[in-house]
């Protein structure tokens, strides 16, 4: 769709007629907008729609900075951006209506899974391949945690700069016009008080990025006014020691009157094209904003706002400021203004009973449908009957499709002899069959780019196959990656000059430059953001987390953001990132967790690889770089300095996601488990088979997925007898590994001994060699689960 704002360059001297007629423009979408809130929050309030949040009292501000949000840029912002989104022409009244009401079918920017306000562009095509970046709106996925958005944004804006920088510009054309692309990061207040945002200013300060963050200040977060927010009770003063100066790094920050339209202008067409041009970031901080109908339709803010507070917020309602403004300015007549009023209010109940009308049309449709079946052929009493426990359903004036399988199911539970019984339930089936994929799908990539369809190349040794320290192969391996693979950069703490803590990228840094490899500060929350940003921008960042306990700073955003993307945008952005980290055994409460199950329950929408030793990891990092989802691989710490032999072919060999490896051949128990916990159960093994016992061991090498073609089960029919073992606490990925073979499986039908889980205490681990060994799991533990099984 075209934009209705339009770039004013300098060189173009405009006619009087094109500036007024661009400004009433303006004041047309900010209108528009100012009535899809006032009907949005109504079609709420009478139920048609479940909740509604809305971008009244920012519209001004909005029309103003969209002016300079050009054709490759990026947004990741907040639940307030309607009029930003509307003015740009990629959201239209009849779209923002159709989220409103979760529309699986017509809402275009979540397909009805994310509440409304929620934007989306398509980032990827349906195969799974990155579009044009360069000449479209692209507006990453928005979501509802705040100040979520904020790390996401320091990596949309960081790619630019290895955009601007790449040697192979010409590869990446599609994706970068050379870095010039601004990424526009809007955020309320009151959401300026979370860690994200000062981690994101300080790392945008730091790494000088083109990051335009805008702070719509209306005074609250939800209730809380900004003194108990922010420190001085203004953010633009609070930031002023991050503000760059002569001869230093850091921010360029502005302040300006939200509804003052010609100083937004200005401000804003001033401060984009600086940090464009320069990759300073900036910070706007627009101030004096209103919240005409409130937060949300959660509450209403008559009861914690002061009546002179309310008062105000009337009379400098930005609307109606600009209203004076275009009057005052003899821009345009009370007349016209009267009509362009009345005009936008039927043009929004149109566009609105257009959505509507496309969102309730196909549910009634069903009913029609299921109670045609249920009365089939029926009269007399059971007709009346039917009837009776049908007139609910048909009599609901809003009805959802959740309606539909009660009511029938009710009738069928009620008559459970009736007639059409049997079509009735078919009926349900068929359509729950049809609808349930609205709501489930693209939770991982589904097109030829799933991680999942990459082919299997197996390592190539020979005789000349050497054989070195784990991490050397690591090592030999990233520096062979970066070298062939231009879209790869590695970064984290203490990555770029030491080469990480274990020395994978020792030596890479000097050898490829501090453009590909480099150090980042302490800040993991944004280290994640940086390359999920990256990531959604068409790189293959690898970013690490130093140690698999600190991964807890970054879940937040790998659980809201990252494992979310590809699903809330109903399948229209992706964020390959390769999460990095390494752990289970070091020393201590908190350098040897293995939360395994609090990951695995975090990151559904990402694959979790916990490979046995780095060959293996080499080959899952491989496979997971031919697809497009995201991903965690966690390598296991005392690995690092073990024998391997390394592939010869290490830049092709792939290990398939979901395919468990038989590690050791048995006929008396199968027992399952992953990572650095496997030598633990080889020892035990060993010493088992001195006793006559016989144990097969297998490494499920990725906890998700798990096991797609059933493997363990298979193990289990011969052996009959299973053990889960891990280092997570009890209840927590053993308990995982055992339902998805014991239930999912079927795995309860092949046991002659009930199957178990051996597991690290309820605690954390305690410090050193003998705090481990009472706290996980140990050989002795392992061999006395075994023997009792066997003795049963
Ligand atoms: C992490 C998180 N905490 C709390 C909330 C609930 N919540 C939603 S909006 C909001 C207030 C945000 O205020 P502000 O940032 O000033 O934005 P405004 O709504 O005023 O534009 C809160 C507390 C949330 N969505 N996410
Ligand atoms: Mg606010």
């Amino acid at each position: 769709m075209e934009s209705q704002a339009q770039v004013l360059t300098n060189q173009e001297v405009l006619s009087f007629e094109a500036f007024r007629d661009s400004v009433i423009a303006d004041y047309r979408v900010a209108l528009t907008s100012r009535e899809v809130s006032l009907l949005g929050r109504r079609e709420v309030l009478t139920g048609k729609a479940k909740f509604g949040i809305f971008g009244d009292g920012k519209e001004v501000a909005q029309v103003a900075l969209a002016k300079f949000f050009q054709k490759g840029d990026f947004r990741s912002g907040y639940y307030r951006d309607q009029t930003f989104m509307f003015a740009l022409g990629v959201a239209n009244t009849e779209h923002y209506f159709s989220q409103l009401y979760a529309d699986v079918h017509n809402d275009p920017y979540s397909g009805g899974k994310n509440m409304n306000a929620h934007f989306a562009t398509p980032f990827v095509n349906e195969k799974g391949e990155w579009n044009d970046l360069v000449n479209r709106y692209n507006i990453s996925a928005d979501i509802a945690p705040t100040a979520g958005q904020m790390v996401r944004g320091l990596g949309m804006a960081f790619a630019s700069t290895r955009f601007r920088s790449s040697k192979y510009k010409e590869q990446l054309a599609h994706l970068s016009d050379n870095g010039n692309e601004v990424c526009f990061c809007t955020i309320g207040d009151a959401s300026t008080s979370e860690g994200h945002f000062w981690e994101t200013v300080n790392a945008a300060g730091v790494i000088q990025a083109p990051l335009a963050i805008i702070v719509f200040d209306d005074g609250y977060g939800i209730s809380v006014p900004t003194k108990l927010q922010t420190t001085k009770g203004s953010i633009s003063e609070a930031l002023r020691g991050f503000e760059k100066k002569e001869g230093t790094n850091g921010v360029k920050i502005f302040t300006v009157k939200g509804w003052d339209y010609a100083s937004l202008c200005e401000t804003f067409e001033e401060g984009i094209a600086f940090t464009r041009a320069t990759h300073i970031p900036v910070v706007f901080h627009v101030q004096e904003l209103t919240q005409p109908q409130g937060h949300s339709t959660s509450g209403s803010h008559e009861r914690y706002k002061p009546a002179e507070r309310l008062e105000w917020e009337r009379d400098w309602d930005c609307n109606k400021k600009m209203r004076e403004w275009l009057i005052a300015n003899e821009l345009t007549t009370e007349e016209a203004l009267q009509n362009l009023e009345s005009e936008i209010k039927k043009e929004v109940r149109e566009a609105k009973e257009i959505a509507w009308e496309k969102y309730i049309s196909p549910i009634k449709e069903k009913i029609k449908e299921g109670v045609a079946i249920a009365v089939k052929g029926l009269d007399g009493e059971v007709l009346k009957q039917t009837n009776q426990l049908l007139q609910e359903l048909v009599s609901i004036k809003e009805p959802l499709k959740r309606n539909i399988f009660r009511s029938l199911n009710t009738l069928i539970e009620q008559m459970p002899a009736h007639p059409n019984a049997q079509a009735i339930k078919n009926f349900l089936s068929v359509y729950h069959k049809e609808q349930q994929p609205f709501y489930s799908k693209h939770l991982y990539n589904q097109t030829q780019k799933s991680t999942l369809n990459v082919s299997v190349v197996d390592p190539e040794f020979n005789e000349e196959s050497k054989i070195i320290n784990g991490y050397e192969v690591l090592n030999h391996y990233f520096d062979k990656l970066i070298e062939t693979n231009p879209l790869v950069y590695a970064f984290g703490e203490d990555l770029g000059n030491i080469g990480d803590v274990n020395q994978g990228f020792a030596g890479l840094q000097a050898k490829h430059g501090v453009d590909r490899i480099f150090d980042t500060g302490i800040r993991e929350q944004s280290i994640m953001g940086q390359a999920h940003g990256m990531a959604m921008r068409g790189l293959r960042p690898i970013a690490e987390i130093q140690y698999l306990d600190y991964l807890l700073y970054g879940l937040q955003t790998l659980s809201d953001d990252v494992a979310t993307i590809h699903y809330r945008s109903n399948g229209m952005q992706s964020s390959p990132v390769i999460i990095r980290t390494r752990g289970h055994r070091l020393e201590g409460i908190f350098h040897s967790g293995s939360p395994m199950g609090m990951i695995i329950n975090a990151l559904r929408g990402m694959y979790v690889c916990v490979p046995r030793n780095m060959v293996q990891a080499v080959g899952m990092y491989n496979t997971l770089l031919k697809g497009n989802d995201p991903a965690l691989l966690i390598e296991c710490l005392n690995g690092y300095r073990l024998k391997e032999t390394m592939p010869n072919n290490i830049t092709e060999f792939t290990v398939a996601l979901g395919k468990p490896e038989i590690i050791r051949e048995g006929a008396d128990i199968t027992i399952v488990s992953y990572g650095s916990t496997l030598r633990i159960i080889q020892d035990a093994a060993d010493r088992l088979s001195t006793m006559g016992i016989d144990c097969e061991i297998i490494d499920v090498q990725t906890l998700l997925p798990f096991d797609i073609n059933d493997m363990i089960v298979a193990s289990l029919k011969k052996t009959n007898r299973i053990v889960f073992v891990d280092e997570d606490v009890p209840g927590g990925a053993s308990a995982y590994m055992y339902q998805q073979v014991i239930e999912l499986q079927g795995g309860y039908r092949w046991l002659d001994v009930a199957a178990r889980t051996i597991s690290a205490k309820n605690h954390r681990p305690a410090y050193a060699s003998d705090g481990d060994y009472f706290s996980k799991p140990n050989t002795e533990d392992i061999i006395q689960v075994v023997s009792e099984m066997l003795a049963e």
